[in-house]
């Protein structure tokens, strides 16, 4: 069954080849990256891109009336409009490009939520979110006296969707929540959360930072009000994000960074401002990101994120598979579907010591709490190991993460 991805029509052994760091040695090891939760790696196309847009059209965009300005703002735009087909978005403006999922957050719990939410609303999250889904909700109640509800997670990673009912109640103005966790690769069933937060009016906020360049995402089939990712994640650059928003609500939203480029007038008393999406993108923007962000999704599309779906869940079921079977192992997160991750944790050695000692083995894995400090409360643990993968990952290299794991075994006893 495992092999059955080697048999699909993608060449993947060719597009590993499209990866120029993927042939890098760390101490000595040929580099095996299992990191790419954190952040994948890039592609040349995208390279490419970011160098020619830079070698070509280099310009700052929607100031100048010359011709390179042109180009990069028509670039620019043009990536809007990739953002917007790649998420199945009604429209481009729709799309606000920011640093990132991050700041996408922020950027709704103070724009939207400082204009929605009042004391006594309540804001309903989970209790796998990341830091940057919970961080700057807990400042917007601090701000307005609003309070936060989580629902549950199962020992087994996945959400305690029968508390829902008692926890999605009318004082819920926003509900927000991960699509695929960072460290259990829970993938929740996002459609049904929207449709059950849209019946009692409540708008949604997914953080598809771990799954938009690996699922197909489309937020209207989704049915979800925002949606946020990072394009760093996904092949493309860091620095660049993407908020999604539904048209009819950004334009009710005030600014929240004031600055050139989102104003359309301005005295030495006060400014009127563009329309959505300009109005949230103040000062220069990442232009080189989201030309890099595009070439990002196009270079995706031309895969297939079904195709890439499918072979990163190979991965990482054979991943949790294969690691369940080593002594002393406690595997996180859902027997069956799961995303492109395994969370572990090797009884008696610390998350730290596991990642350091495959770190010299060439094997890039991630050790500690991964942004997740109160699930790995709630786990009793102080951290996990985190194998994460994309698809130019291989089953190969997974069978020499286990050597390296079994010489763990055998060293840390
Ligand atoms: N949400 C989720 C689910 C994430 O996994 C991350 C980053 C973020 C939000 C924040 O993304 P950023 O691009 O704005 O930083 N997750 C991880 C991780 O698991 N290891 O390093 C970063």
């Amino acid at each position: 069954m495992v092999h059955e991805i080697f048999r699909a029509s993608v060449d993947w052994r060719a597009i590993r080849q499209e990866f120029p760091i993927l042939g890098e040695e760390v101490h000595g090891q040929p580099l095996i990256y299992f990191d790419n939760a954190a952040t994948s790696q890039k592609p040349r196309a995208v390279l490419d891109a970011l160098r020619d847009y830079y070698e070509h059209d280099n310009a700052n965009v929607q100031r100048g009336l010359h011709e390179l300005s042109s180009r990069a703002t028509e670039a620019y735009e043009n990536a809007r409009q990739g953002v917007a087909d790649y998420l199945g978005a009604a429209s481009a403006d729709e799309i606000v490009f920011t640093r990132g999922t991050t700041e996408s957050i922020n950027l709704v719990a103070q724009a939207w939520g400082g204009k929605f939410i009042g004391a006594g609303d309540v804001i309903l999250l989970t209790e796998m979110e990341h830091h940057s889904n919970l961080v700057p909700w807990q400042l917007l109640a601090e701000r307005t006296g609003a309070r936060l509800r989580f629902v549950p997670v199962r020992e087994d990673g996945t959400l305690a969707l029968e508390q829902l009912p008692a926890l999605l109640t009318p004082e819920v103005k926003l509900f927000a929540f991960t699509h695929v966790s960072n460290s259990l690769g829970t993938i929740n069933p996002v459609a049904e959360l929207c449709r059950q937060a849209r019946a009692l009016g409540a708008i949604t906020l997914v953080d598809a930072a771990q799954s938009a360049g690996h699922l197909p995402v489309d937020v209207q089939e989704l049915g979800c009000d925002f949606l946020a990712f990072s394009g760093h994640k996904m092949c493309g650059p860091t620095g660049i994000g993407v908020l999604y928003g539904r048209a009819e609500i950004l334009e009710k939203m005030p600014p929240w960074h004031g600055g050139g480029e989102m104003i359309v007038s301005v005295t030495l008393e006060k400014s009127t401002y563009k329309k959505a999406p300009h109005r949230f993108e103040a000062g220069t923007p990442n232009i080189a990101g989201a030309i890099g962000l595009a070439a990002a999704i196009e270079y995706l599309e031309s895969i297939g994120r079904a195709a890439i779906f499918a072979h990163d869940s190979e991965l990482a079921s054979y991943a949790a598979e294969q690691l369940a079977e080593l002594p002393g192992m406690r595997v996180l997160g859902p027997k069956n579907e799961r995303g492109a991750l395994v969370g572990f944790v090797m009884k008696g050695v610390h998350p730290h010591d596991l990642t350091t000692f495959a770190d010299q083995q060439g094997l890039a894995l991630r050790g500690g709490h991964h942004c997740n400090q109160p699930l790995m409360r709630k786990f009793g643990l102080p951290g996990t190991t985190r194998a994460s993968f994309y698809f130019y990952n291989t089953i190969t290299e997974i069978d020499r993460m286990m050597e390296i794991l079994r010489a763990a075994v055998r060293f840390f006893s």
